[in-house]
């Protein structure tokens, strides 16, 4: 009946992960590269207990319906297997995340979740594997497993699709600011977005290939310190992924008519000498890639001129055993 509680930190791609190859393994259909996140992470605690008549999953100090609890459970029964075990467990999770900032993200909860399970079975695992056991809860989360810049390789397997540090120029001293157009549910979500755009967008193929040469040239940028390629490099992969989405049948997209705004103003703030380059996911909200030097005069100004909230985050650490 140990606890094991373990925090890990959301991150945000540069070059995205949008498709999958294999979804009950979670094999994505093209490689990908995050930064890790300081400012936003997720607090998982757990514990096996032999009393349990049933996992319980409370989140934000809310106890959950089975039915939302269902994805924890079906990843809980993958380390229980693993393990050996079969005894249910008490799941407790708090997301840090600043109100409304639009981030609450799979991608910190199930590599918490994988981290705390693991440890608490008792399984000592590599974290390779670890990313791997996370990777099985959400694509995303395998990236989480670990801090500042990471690659998840797509792999052609379980065993060879995992994330691992991507070492980095040191001179790229690299923010997220975090840009909070809405803060409503995504009336797509993700997963149902990402099938939709495989079954049925001619642009997925084109993406397919496209976005993993632009992870190639990413791992180039990176090791060179050549922020304005980086920074390119991370608009193209999200205009990519939004155009896949649009050629899909029914077509939809994530974007907002602000959140494009928000892609042009960082085109203007570039004119001006700003290091600055945007990216969105699968909602309206704009993340926008910019430097240390560079941070707090955007931040100013993109908060003056859309009247919006957005939060700073520099670079975060690997997820982690806390307490
Ligand atoms: C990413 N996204 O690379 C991309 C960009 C959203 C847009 O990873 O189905 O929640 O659990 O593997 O990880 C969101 O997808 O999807 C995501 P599943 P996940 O960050």
């Amino acid at each position: 009946m140990k606890l094991s509680k373990a925090r890990a930190h959301t991150n945000i791609a540069l070059i995205k992960y949008w498709g999958k190859a294999d979804q009950a393994l979670i094999l994505p259909a093209t490689s990908s590269i995050s930064m890790t996140l300081a400012a936003f992470y997720t607090d998982t605690a757990v514990t096996f207990d032999a009393a349990l008549t049933a996992d319980t999953f409370t989140l934000d100090g809310k106890l959950q319906s089975p039915q939302a609890a269902a994805r924890v459970t079906q990843f809980l029964d993958l380390v229980r297997q693993r393990a050996g075990i079969a005894t249910f467990a008490r799941v407790q999770s708090d997301n840090h995340v600043p109100t409304a900032a639009g981030l609450a993200s799979s991608a910190s909860a199930f590599a918490a979740l994988a981290l705390a399970a693991s440890d608490a079975a008792g399984l000592e695992l590599t974290p390779t594997e670890l990313s791997r056991l996370a990777r099985r809860g959400s694509g995303s989360a395998s990236r989480s497993i670990f801090g500042d810049m990471v690659i998840w390789h797509r792999g052609t397997d379980d065993g060879s699709s995992f994330a691992e540090p991507l070492p980095i120029n040191p001179k790229l001293d690299l923010r997220m600011i975090a840009v909070v157009v809405d803060d409503m549910p995504k009336s797509i979500g993700s997963r149902v977005g990402m099938q939709r755009t495989v079954a049925t967008s001619p642009y997925f193929p084109a993406w397919v290939t496209a976005n993993e040469a632009a992870a190639s040239a990413m791992q180039q940028a990176l090791a060179d310190g050549d922020m304005a390629t980086v920074g390119a490099l991370t608009e193209r992969s999200a205009m990519m992924m939004h155009a896949s989405t649009m050629a899909a049948n029914p077509p939809f997209t994530y974007l907002q008519p602000v959140s494009l705004a928000l892609f042009d103003y960082a085109a203007e703030l570039r004119v001006n000498g700003f290091q600055v380059y945007a990216t969105a996911d699968a909602g309206p909200n704009v993340k926008l890639l910019t430097t240390a030097q560079d941070a707090d005069r955007v931040l100013q100004q993109v908060q003056a001129k859309f009247n919006v909230r957005a939060v700073m985050s520099g670079p975060g650490p690997a997820a982690r055993i806390i307490d």
